[in-house]
């Protein structure tokens, strides 16, 4: 492991020098203000492959380390805010290039907290596109994998909208699979709403040809394999017939090759932000961002829990800094209380 302190008037600055010194892999491992002096320094490592140097060892400890390593190790004492993020994205299971680049940014980002080092770092590089607060003029069609969380997550937007004052008219398509309809008319039974039901991407365009008031209109869809071309043409139908946009329901926890690839084949019927379910039965989120980061996914919302109400989170580049920094489980719960409240 070979470790460098860059010194130089402003943080680009040195940035640049790593850059030029250390190449585009570089790990920054911490930055600060220039101790002996003015400007300021960045401590960066050509690798991670051996944490051990990370590590704050006994004082006692003999090693041969050269001057600038000493000098490195003994800025690392206590953990710096990179090593910090360093860790936690080896945690989620970023992919090396991925954050190397999240820890580039977030050294930019010359501050001390790592949340906000963080968030800095992911509003650079992801986007975010929250629900609207108001209803839309286009209906809203949630659409995915099976068992992704498309019915639950509509029933827990249905509670929010109704919630703000604001009306929803709810409709499924999923008639095939035995108990789709029962599952979310019994949801908009509870909220003493009624639900429509289409069959085909014709009787959804009629359906939809009737509606008048301003209501939210939000469709169900029936679960699809991606993989499978049929399925896809199919509620790809349904999608231009309504003129919905089609918000894709995915849960956590997929690698970065299967998230990927799922919501390509999403994004080429129209999706463009997606709702990530089941975070709190997901503990590693490098893979979604991978995925997000490469097709230009927007985050839209996440799904902290089965429940219906206050089960749906809106994302925003801090709150995600959050989300991916508590590793232990009671760490994580208390971040999903904060996320609700
Ligand atoms: N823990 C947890 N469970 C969830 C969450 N969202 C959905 N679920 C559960 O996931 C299961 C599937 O949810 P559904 O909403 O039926 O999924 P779906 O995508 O509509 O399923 P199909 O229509 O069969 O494709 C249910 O048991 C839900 O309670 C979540 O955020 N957290
Ligand atoms: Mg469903």
């Amino acid at each position: 492991m070979r470790l460098k302190v860059f010194t130089a008037p402003s943080m680009n600055e040195a940035m640049q020098q790593v850059r030029q010194q250390i190449g585009e892999d570089a790990i920054i491992v911490s930055t600060g203000k220039n101790p002996e002096g003015s400007g300021v320094t960045i401590t960066a490592a050509l690798d991670k492959a051996e944490p051990d140097l990370f590590t704050p060892k006994p004082a006692n400890q003999s090693h041969a380390l050269t001057t600038v390593q000493v000098e490195a190790e003994e800025k690392e004492t206590p953990k710096t805010i990179m090593k910090v993020l360093t860790d936690a994205l080896d945690d989620h299971g970023v992919p090396d290039r991925l954050a190397s680049d999240m820890l580039r940014a977030a050294a930019f980002a010359q501050t001390e907290d790592p949340i906000l080092a963080l968030g800095a770092a992911i509003d650079d590089m992801f986007s975010f596109s929250p629900l609207s607060t108001q209803p839309t003029k286009n209906p809203i069609m949630l659409v995915g994998p099976p068992g992704s969380g498309k019915t639950v997550t509509l029933a827990k937007m249905t509670a929010r909208i109704m919630l703000a004052g604001h009306s929803v008219q709810a409709i499924s398509t999923d008639t095939v699979r035995a108990g789709g309809i029962d599952q979310l008319s019994t949801y908009m039974r509870h909220m003493k709403l009624d639900l429509d039901q289409a069959d085909s991407p014709l009787s959804l365009e009629a359906l939809l040809k009737k509606q008048t008031s301003p209501a939210q209109i939000l469709i169900d869809s029936l679960a699809v394999n991606p993989y499978r071309e049929k399925e896809m043409n199919n509620l790809a139908k349904l999608i231009e017939k309504s003129g919905a946009e089609p918000i894709l329901v995915i849960d956590g926890g997929k690698d970065a090759v299967d998230f990927e690839s799922t919501c390509n084949l999403f994004q080429d019927i129209g999706v463009e932000r997606f709702i990530l379910t089941k975070i709190d039965l997901t503990r590693r989120l490098g893979g979604t961002l991978a995925g997000a980061q490469k097709l230009g996914l927007s985050f839209c919302e996440i799904g902290t829990k089965p429940e219906i109400i206050e089960g749906l989170t809106s994302l925003n580049p801090v709150s995600l800094a959050r989300l991916l920094l508590p590793r232990d489980l009671s760490a994580a719960d208390g971040l999903l209380r904060d996320l609700r409240t």
